[in-house]
């Protein structure tokens, strides 16, 4: 359908996704169809119906601001002063905790504007790596949930998450769920080295009601969206905190020790003393978004004030290497090297 459209005007909409397009591409056609005219170019009834789609929306009445609360496929979810309102997408790529602001067209309730993001958190689209899927908008704080023995703990998936965090401008902390399943704490000094870095940490059980106050403290007055491998109780630990949300939690499949992927769209609830949760569906894998090298390289503060005798050193095998140096005395943690080694791949 892309071919219809040329090379130039597809670059000047490379904003929207694959179904934006295409539902400017049926208006398109439907202007084409309804003038009878065969003379002009498609390129042509696109920009007519993008214009007339901006004409509609400076003219919208009953302007107001809010923010996205469920983002479904043709409509989103807006708490505004008087309460929320479903309200079209029209051509916006939104997800929860965009800031927008809604109007009606006619007796539709329509998204006019999308506020610049402080802070996102975005993957590749699954089905296309070369589209920027963004999960969550605006957020303070992104707390990456994890589980011990069902499902296993996988420190990688952090490792990905991390970088992802850093570069879309929000805070991480780690949350290690489940721990009442836990034979030996030692089980846990795989996540050491996050802590030696300035990661926060919190061992919860929501079964057991540990760690869910310190956890609680830790968020208060922010925006946190909560992220992670399906089942590792993402939308237990929000009950946890709210019992009223009440949000359907699922069960572990006892041979692969996976989630049920209970959740299937993202939610923001509003919590006592300023604190927002979003709960988010689980992820089966995380891919990396338009990273660089250096961008991995900023994601290991333990490399900070390394001395390396090449300014373009890669840290793999040159001579007088300070990151080298530092994995061979301990002082940076092999493991946490080795990631670094996969990330670097993983680019390659
Ligand atoms: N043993 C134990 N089980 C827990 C704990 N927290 C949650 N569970 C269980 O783990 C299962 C999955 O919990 P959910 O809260 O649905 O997990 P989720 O991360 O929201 O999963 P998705 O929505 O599929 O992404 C449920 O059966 C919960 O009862 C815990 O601290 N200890
Ligand atoms: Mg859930
Ligand atoms: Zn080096």
């Amino acid at each position: 359908m892309k071919d219809l459209i040329s090379p130039k005007l597809s670059n000047k909409l490379a904003h929207l996704d694959a179904e934006q397009l295409n539902n400017l591409i049926q208006r398109a056609k439907a202007l084409r169809k309804r003038s009878g005219n065969r003379a002009d170019t498609f390129d042509q009834w696109i920009e007519r119906a993008m214009r007339r789609e901006e004409r509609a929306m400076q003219g919208a009445t009953d302007q107001r601001d809010g923010v996205v609360t469920s983002a479904f496929a043709h409509d989103i979810d807006v708490e505004t002063e008087s309460g929320i309102v479903r309200a079209h997408r029209m051509n916006h790529n939104l997800v929860v905790g965009d800031a927008v602001t809604v109007g009606q067209i006619g007796d539709q309730t329509c998204v006019i504007s999308v506020q610049p993001r402080r802070t996102k958190l975005s993957r590749p689209d699954v089905n296309d790596k070369n589209i920027e899927k963004l999960i969550v908008a605006n957020v303070d704080s992104v707390l990456i949930v994890v589980s011990v023995v069902s499902p296993p703990l996988h420190p990688r998936l952090i490792d990905r998450y991390l970088i992802a965090i850093q570069n879309g401008g929000a805070r991480p902390l780690i949350c290690v769920n489940k721990i009442d399943l836990l034979e030996d704490l030692i089980e846990l000094e795989v996540l050491e080295p996050y802590r030696k870095i300035g990661i926060p940490v919190i061992q919860c059980s929501t079964r057991d009601t540990l760690g869910i106050d310190e956890l609680r403290n830790l968020l208060q007055g922010q925006m946190v969206v909560f992220v992670g491998h399906s089942g590792v109780g993402k939308s237990s630990l929000i009950n946890a905190f709210a019992p009223e949300l009440n949000l359907i939690t699922g069960s572990v499949s006892e041979g692969y020790g996976r989630g049920t992927h209970t959740t299937t769209v993202s939610s923001l609830h509003r919590l006592p003393h300023g604190t927002t949760l979003i709960d988010t569906p689980g992820i089966r894998s995380f891919g990396l978004w338009s990273v660089t090298q250096n961008e991995i390289e900023r994601s290991f503060p333990e490399f900070v004030g390394l001395q390396c005798k090449f300014n373009d050193c890669t840290h793999t095998k040159e001579p007088g290497c300070g990151v080298l140096a530092a994995v061979e005395s301990g002082a940076v943690s092999g493991d946490r090297y080795s990631t670094f080694l996969r990330l670097r791949d993983e680019l390659t």
